[in-house]
């Protein structure tokens, strides 16, 4: 598949990934995100790879230097180019090399995660390469990925639950999301123990009613205290995490990412016992996964695990089961009666039908908060893979045509207002531009 480079869309695409790019990998957003984001590089090398496979691999290859050496890989990976200032927290605010005897040398990074595309990416890749190229791809990828879903499988479930644990927000990946409130209102941040911060986020975007609140800043930053505190070893401070929520985005995701290395394990002639083990994980995330779901509600809840209670609002993250595949006729019939429902993409208010990030009837819908209604081309992306992965063709096709017109309308944005259309966040997001490639190469 390659991208029609005369098309103006594309030629746009392809120049911001171009002016994002640092010479050493791509910076998730211009000024707002100036450094590589762990799931973001992944969507980027997806949309690259149309552009040039060397410059997609080099991508993901910059990712995995900041891999620790548990496996873990971090949610950010620091340009030594950039200043300190230019993003909050920085990488001293991290410290992880002085924390952590599993931070890798050399690079700086972050101490927590984001949700493993990473397998998608290289898989998505693979297939574009002839057959010599896919298994030397294959081959320099496996046994990090494969390091990186066992450090989920195993520090970030020790319930054996198939369904993995996120310690912060920002690990999921939809931050601000009102999935967390419930277990973020519980986080009481001791007078004083907080180190002093200045947010960068707000001098970036046009109104701070984007972006999270200061109020919520000041726990985000406290889970990382904490964190610091027990030197990143979540798999030992486990129990005394103030944030621990079961995160069935993410862990549904990770079912799609070790399809994906079984694939990625045959070109690279894996060892048999690890495909095994590979497949345990994927039934057991299965399984974790169809009891979180509430077919009367049409829901897919998270699980908060500090107080042991369902987590029961109604977010794109409802679509999980979707992303983890092999659905039963019902829950298929259900999640299609959802999607197309006034709860998502047939609300009447909506400029394009597309899922907002939160359904307009929660009570926490802010159709112009981070993650807390906006609509987010790269999840539409993701949904749309998962719908025609599914063999859900009309959805995917209609989805991917709206996508591309409300891009054509707001531009490159980071997210976009779902009933107006505005565009929100950073523009020049370089997801937004990596999946715009995918989408007019699968044309
Ligand atoms: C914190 C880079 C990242 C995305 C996340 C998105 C946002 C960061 C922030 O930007 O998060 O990681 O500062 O708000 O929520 O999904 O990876 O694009």
């Amino acid at each position: 598949m390659s991208v029609d480079q005369d098309n103006p869309m594309a030629a746009r695409a392809a120049a911001i990934l171009r002016a994002n790019d640092t010479g050493t990998s791509i910076k998730a957003a211009p000024a707002l995100y100036p450094h590589q984001w762990s799931w973001d590089a992944a969507f980027v090398s997806i949309g690259l790879a149309h552009l040039s496979l060397d410059r997609a691999i080099q991508e993901m290859r910059a990712l995995f230097r900041g891999q620790w050496k548990n496996g873990m890989l971090p949610h950010i990976v620091y340009s030594a180019d950039v200043p300190g200032g230019a993003y909050f927290p920085d990488a001293d605010r991290w410290d992880v090399a002085h924390i952590s005897p599993d931070a890798p040398g050399g690079i700086a990074t972050s101490g927590i995660i984001q949700p493993p595309i990473h397998a998608i990416a290289i898989r998505r890749i693979c297939d574009q390469a002839t057959p010599e190229h896919a298994r030397a791809i294959a081959s320099e990828f496996y046994g990090p990925l494969l390091e990186w879903h066992r450090y989920l499988a195993s520090a970030r479930d020790p319930e054996v639950s198939g369904l993995i644990t996120i310690v912060h927000p920002w690990e999921s990946g939809m931050d601000n999301s009102p999935r967390w409130d419930q277990a973020m209102a519980r986080i009481q941040v001791p007078q004083g123990e907080l180190m002093p911060f200045e947010r960068s986020d707000l001098a970036h975007v046009f109104d701070a009613s984007q972006r999270p609140t200061n109020e919520d800043y000041d726990r985000l930053m406290w889970i990382v205290e904490v964190l610091k505190q027990g030197s990143y070893r979540v798999d030992q401070i486990y129990d005394e995490l103030p944030f621990r929520v079961k995160d069935i985005f993410m862990s549904a995701m990770l079912v799609a990412a070790n399809e994906a290395l079984i694939r990625i394990a045959a070109l690279a002639d894996g060892d048999f016992d690890d495909l095994t083990i590979i497949e345990s994980w994927i039934d057991r995330g299965r399984r974790g996964l169809a009891e979180q779901w509430l077919p009367d509600q049409g829901l897919c809840c998270d699980w908060d695990v500090i107080d042991d209670s369902w987590i029961k609002v109604q977010t794109i993250a409802t679509f999980a089961p979707l992303l983890a595949g092999q659905l039963t006729a019902d829950t298929r019939t259900a999640l299609i009666r959802v999607w197309s429902s006034e709860v998502f993409t047939g609300h009447p208010g909506l400029r394009w039908a597309l899922p907002p990030s939160t359904s307009p009837g929660e009570p926490s819908f802010v159709p112009n908060r981070y993650w807390r209604g906006p609509v987010w081309p790269v999840m539409n992306w993701l949904l749309w893979w998962a719908w025609e992965r599914i063999g859900e063709g009309e959805i995917a096709a209609a989805l991917r045509g709206n996508a591309l017109d409300q891009i054509s309308s707001a531009g490159f944005a980071e997210y976009v207002e779902p009933f107006t259309g505005e565009a929100l966040g950073s523009d020049n997001q370089s997801w937004t531009a990596a999946v715009v490639l995918d989408w007019l190469a699968a044309s």
